[in-house]
């Protein structure tokens, strides 16, 4: 009897032991909101064994094109909905034209897309999917043929400027990018050169941390081109592949701001590497806005690739072909939501299949 309460004693103590050593392992509640994912990623994640303090939430339910893009397809649903299969090419492509407006593809583009339509319509079927192939193939068809790959520089260490305005998601993105790079076993180093808000440092520092890579940075108020300059050097000094640079925020029409951003190009190539990418950050739910940011940043800092975030929360996905079509700028990268695996590269067929939606 005793050596039974003493067995059962032992089994009580070493389950204790056992469960204070995972809660020690993986820190419950210490990541970012961005990190958690969305869903019960982080159990699925331990489930699914991705480590000790891995950044990478291995489990979280993937976003896909189709989920995220739900918002943006509505119209395109209600519009194959209602085509009958008889009618007038005339009044489909109008009503073709009216959606794409609804999605901000914008005026202009809306009005030539309907217009090429007409053309591949005419004589032939007007069934729902008859339509939705035709405009699925003129949307395909309008995107760049373009090079979306991101390019670290043939120099080591390649650097990655972020710019756009406020709240588009640049450091949220060079967070995810920054734990996608290192899981890929590329050594990445995060300047923090949003110097302006005290705030930003410590929200990069927490996403570098997440992702076990290296970061520089600098005081509050500190000259972002220098600390950008110093992150180059370090990351030089140390091996480190590529130097994600995080920049403030700021409007396209203030002057002095977009000058700044100048500067820290013209800073960010003279160290050791060069600039390999200069990616503009736009938010999807500010639409037509959008283009105008792309058109000024563009003039002041030669952006190579946009990233579009926040698709999953937008009804004006449709945004994604006018910059590539009017601006001529390949979308290199997309933000299906704000978890860690929410980041993806663009995929053209993915994105117009997503937006059109298949029949049922
Ligand atoms: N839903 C969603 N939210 C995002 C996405 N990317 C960023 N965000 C959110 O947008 C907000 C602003 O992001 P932040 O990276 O701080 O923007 P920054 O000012 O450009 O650095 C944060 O709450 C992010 O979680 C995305 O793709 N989808
Ligand atoms: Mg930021």
């Amino acid at each position: 009897m005793e050596y039974l309460v003493l067995a059962l004693v032992l089994l009580v103590l070493l389950g204790f032991v056992t469960v204070r050593s995972r809660r020690g392992r993986v820190p419950a509640g210490s990541q970012p909101e961005a990190l958690r994912g969305e869903g019960p990623a982080g159990e699925v994640g331990r489930e699914a064994g991705s480590g000790e303090g891995a950044p990478v939430a291995a489990a979280v339910v993937e976003p896909t094109y189709a989920g995220s893009l739900s918002r943006s397809r509505g119209p395109f649903s209600q519009l194959f909905a209602r085509i009958k299969g008889q009618g007038e090419v005339e009044t489909v492509t109008r009503q073709v034209e009216e959606t794409l407006i609804l999605a901000d593809v914008g005026p202009a583009l809306a009005e030539a897309i309907a217009g090429d339509l007409r053309g591949s319509l005419a004589g032939g079927s007007l069934d729902a999917e008859s339509v939705r192939s035709a405009l699925a193939a003129e949307l395909k068809g309008r995107f760049l043929d373009a090079d979306r790959t991101l390019h670290l520089g043939d120099q080591k260490p390649g650097v990655v400027l972020f710019v756009g305005v406020n709240g588009t998601g640049k450091t949220t993105t060079i967070g995810k990018l920054a734990a996608h790079l290192a899981g890929e076993g590329t050594k990445v180093t995060v300047a923090a050169g949003d110097t302006f808000r005290a705030a930003a440092t410590e929200q990069v520092s927490i996403w570098a941390e997440q992702a076990g890579v290296d970061l520089v940075s600098g005081q509050a108020g500190a000259d972002p081109a220098s600390v950008i300059f110093d992150a180059i050097d370090h990351a030089g000094a140390i091996g480190s592949d590529v130097v994600l640079c995080d920049t403030a925020g700021r409007l396209q029409n203030k002057g002095n701001l977009m000058e700044e951003l100048r500067k820290i190009r013209r800073v960010a190539e003279k160290g050791a590497g060069s600039v390999s990418e200069v990616l503009l950050v736009i938010d999807a739910t500010t639409g037509q806005n959008g283009l105008a940011q792309a058109r000024a940043f563009g003039e002041a800092v030669a952006v190579t690739g946009v990233v579009l975030t926040k698709l999953d929360g937008s009804s004006k996905g449709g945004v994604a072909l006018a910059i590539e079509s009017t601006l001529g700028l390949p979308v290199k990268l997309v933000g299906l939501g704000e978890g860690l695996g929410a980041l993806k590269p663009f995929d053209v067929e993915a994105f117009v299949d997503g937006l059109l939606g298949g029949m049922d």
